[in-house]
């Protein structure tokens, strides 16, 4: 270990597994984006919360930036290192702590999967609700500093709704013991709240108390295939209306084409433009009402066609048509928008937004899907072969930067679900004021005066 800041590092902390292969570095340097060539320093895999206390008040001395480090399954560049950070891994504290049947939570150390975090609450005859493609990887540290959404957030909410609790070292090096459970908890700030969806910008969730809840009705899955946007909206209305729904996702042809290709298998004969993939709660009553609106939406001309799940099989067959895609589009290497609107805005702006594309970038090939019912869609633009990386970066930064002026005037967010990170920060100010961006800045000089915590995401 030539660095003496490291050398520092392990003398102070001899237990800590410290890595500096090659190959470490590159592994623990990325994330998803795979846009950045990994950097770092070295990687520090704590085993307890007195170690990352330890690293951060150590980073304070040296002034070495800390990127905190769960899945890396993010894909706005959040956890990237690439300037020679040390990257702070959770991935060795994954144990549950405790739960509580009373309070009917779940206390968790930050690097466990969410995958394990749902297994862990299934144990106890209970779920934690918030779901998403990247479960058996993603961390629940890193599900907290994105406040991450997902496929049943329309159901559940976001992250935000289900922490209780956090145990985080900020990034002056205090341990703060955040909430603690409580339900009612009306003495100030929530600075719990302000913690979730921080992007490591604040401190590090080391600990987490969850909320469960019962597990949902037995449900039903289908798979809708409409003639046009507008119809989209419609069966939307109609089904949310008519069903308690769990699930409402959409995609396009072109997305369903690439998950095919990925070797998933087609449920719907013919060429529809949209399609959607919905679960709903199913007791005999809501099966019947589910009926009545498929039968209505195919009588208005809303529905071109559709299947119902018969068996747990063919379900997971059908959503593996949504959730297969963002895995089928990566060897492209796409370039990724995550956008929020107003339900209620959608239908102009996709209009609008569609048509610019059409117009200036009829050589792209676009891939839209995502949670409607939340008003989040995911646009992920595939590069054409005859354009050089660094063309198409510069392209898609100008459809960004077209979509950021498209959603300001619509009320809408660069960011819905997947966060800033290094991605979107030049974008920041088309959804946040720069009344807010001062105050978001004046937030992290309290809690890291020396700006050692993932310097460079949220804000350039
Ligand atoms: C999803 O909803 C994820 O599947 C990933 O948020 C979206 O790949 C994407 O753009
Ligand atoms: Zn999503």
């Amino acid at each position: 270990m030539t660095d003496a800041r490291l050398a520092d590092l392990a003398d102070r902390l001899p237990h800590l597994r410290l890595l500096t292969d090659p190959s470490d570095l590159e592994h623990y340097g990325r994330d998803w984006t795979r846009r950045w060539t990994p950097a770092p320093l070295a990687i520090a895999l704590p085993a307890e919360v007195a170690e990352v206390q330890a690293i951060v008040r150590w980073a304070n001395e040296h002034g070495v930036a800390v990127v905190p480090s769960g899945g890396r399954t993010g894909l706005s560049g959040g956890a990237v290192a690439a300037n020679g950070e040390l990257v702070l891994s959770l991935e060795r504290m994954n144990r549950v702590l405790a739960f509580d049947a009373v309070d009917r939570t779940l206390s968790v150390q930050a690097g466990m999967t969410l995958h394990a975090v749902h297994e862990a609450a299934r144990e106890h005859g209970l779920v934690y609700p918030v779901d998403f493609a990247a479960r058996g990887s993603c961390s629940i540290g890193g599900n907290i500093a994105t406040n991450a959404g997902g496929i049943r957030v329309i159901r559940y909410g976001n992250t935000r709704e289900w922490i209780a609790g956090l145990t985080v070292v900020a990034g002056n090096g205090e341990l703060l013991q955040l909430n603690r459970g409580l339900i009612k908890n009306s003495s100030g700030y929530d600075l719990r709240q302000l913690l979730i969806g921080s992007e490591g910008t604040l401190g590090v969730v080391v600990e987490a108390t969850l909320r469960l809840t019962d597990p949902p009705p037995p449900s039903q899955v289908m798979l809708l295939a409409l003639p046009n946007m507008e119809a989209l909206m419609e069966v939307f209305a109609l089904f949310r209306a008519r069903l308690s729904l769990q699930a409402f996702e959409f995609f396009t042809d072109v997305a369903l084409s690439h998950v095919l290709a990925h070797g998933a298998q087609r449920a719907i004969e013919g060429d529809h433009p949209y399609y959607v993939v919905t679960e709903f709660d199913a007791d005999e009553a809501a099966q019947d009402a589910a009926l009545a609106a498929f039968e209505l939406g195919m009588e208005r001309g809303w529905i071109s066609d559709g299947v119902i799940a018969q068996s747990d099989a063919q379900a997971a067959a059908l959503w593996r048509l949504r959730e297969g895609i963002t895995e089928s589009l990566a060897p492209h290497r796409p370039y990724k928008n995550d956008i929020s609107l107003r339900i209620s805005a959608l239908p102009a702006f996709l209009h609008e937004i569609q048509g610019l594309l059409g117009r200036e970038y009829p050589h792209f090939e676009v891939v839209w899907f995502g949670h409607i019912g939340d008003g989040n869609l995911h646009i992920n633009v595939l590069r054409p072969a005859d354009l050089s990386d660094a063309d198409f970066i510069a392209q898609c930064e100008h459809v960004t930067k077209l979509l950021a002026e498209t959603l300001q005037r619509h009320g809408g967010s660069i960011s819905a679900e997947h966060g800033i990170g290094l991605v979107k920060r030049a974008y920041l100010g088309s959804t946040r004021s720069e009344a807010e961006i001062a105050l978001m800045r004046g937030v992290r000089q309290v809690f890291d005066p020396n700006g050692i915590l993932n310097p460079g995401k949220l804000f350039s």
